[in-house]
């Protein structure tokens, strides 16, 4: 008798206009232009078309979110406060519900379901799976209900919702891989760092989509 493959799930993170200098994003990360949107497109059908189920993760925020630096007078872009003891990066508005830019930029058919996040306006939430109030997303409840057990997690950024989201899957007792040359970061350094702390919590790093070792790892 056959022994019952590993169910393997993927998560593609936050692929949106507001991230991408290809849509001139008012968040653009380094590097997200038109050719790497399509390798992401492209890595994102050859997992499908292998049976790999596709979830997502969408930035969806209200325009009075609390991440807008827009929203605190006086404080710039990229500053950094305490809100409730918690450290709150304050970012350009970005991916505001309904906006054009908010969409989601891998074809939409693809996916199982698309988990947003951070609609809450008291709370960030750079992981797909709970926001900084811990309040869970719909996301393990879709996972579990379709018998995931590993992921293979990229998107943007690095340094943020694909570092928390594939630390957040080790934690629910998901096994993760993040494929590097699927993701671009705001920073190098953050970067670094975040991949570092990836792999010092188990998270198996991949240079580049190999279906071999995605199944092996
Ligand atoms: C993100 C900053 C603010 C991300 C989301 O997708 O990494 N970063 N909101
Ligand atoms: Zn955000």
């Amino acid at each position: 008798m056959a022994i019952a493959a590993e169910k393997i799930g993927v998560i593609v993170v936050d692929v949106q206009g507001d991230f991408t200098t290809w849509k001139k994003g008012s968040l653009a990360v380094n590097g997200t232009d038109k050719a790497f949107i399509e390798k992401v497109q492209k890595a994102t059908e050859t997992l499908s078309r292998e049976g790999y189920l596709i979830f997502g993760t969408q930035d969806w925020h209200p325009a009075d979110h609390i991440s807008f630096y827009t929203n605190h007078p006086g404080k710039k872009t990229f500053e950094v406060i305490k809100v409730e003891g918690r450290t709150q990066v304050l970012w350009p508005p970005h991916c505001v519900h309904g906006t054009e830019n908010a969409r989601v930029l891998v074809d939409n058919n693809l996916f199982m379901a698309i988990v947003q996040k951070g609609r809450d306006t008291r709370y960030d939430s750079y992981s797909g799976f709970m926001d900084d109030g811990g309040a869970k997303t719909e996301m393990d409840q879709i996972l579990k209900r379709n018998g995931i057990q590993k992921l293979v997690v990229y998107g943007i950024a690095t340094d943020y919702c694909v570092k928390a989201t594939a630390i957040d899957a080790v934690d629910a007792g998901y096994k993760a891989i993040v494929i590097e040359e699927l993701c671009k970061g705001v920073a190098p350094e953050s970067s670094a760092k975040a991949f570092k702390e990836m792999k010092k919590k188990g998270i198996t790093i991949l240079k580049e989509l190999d279906l071999q070792k995605t199944r092996c790892s």
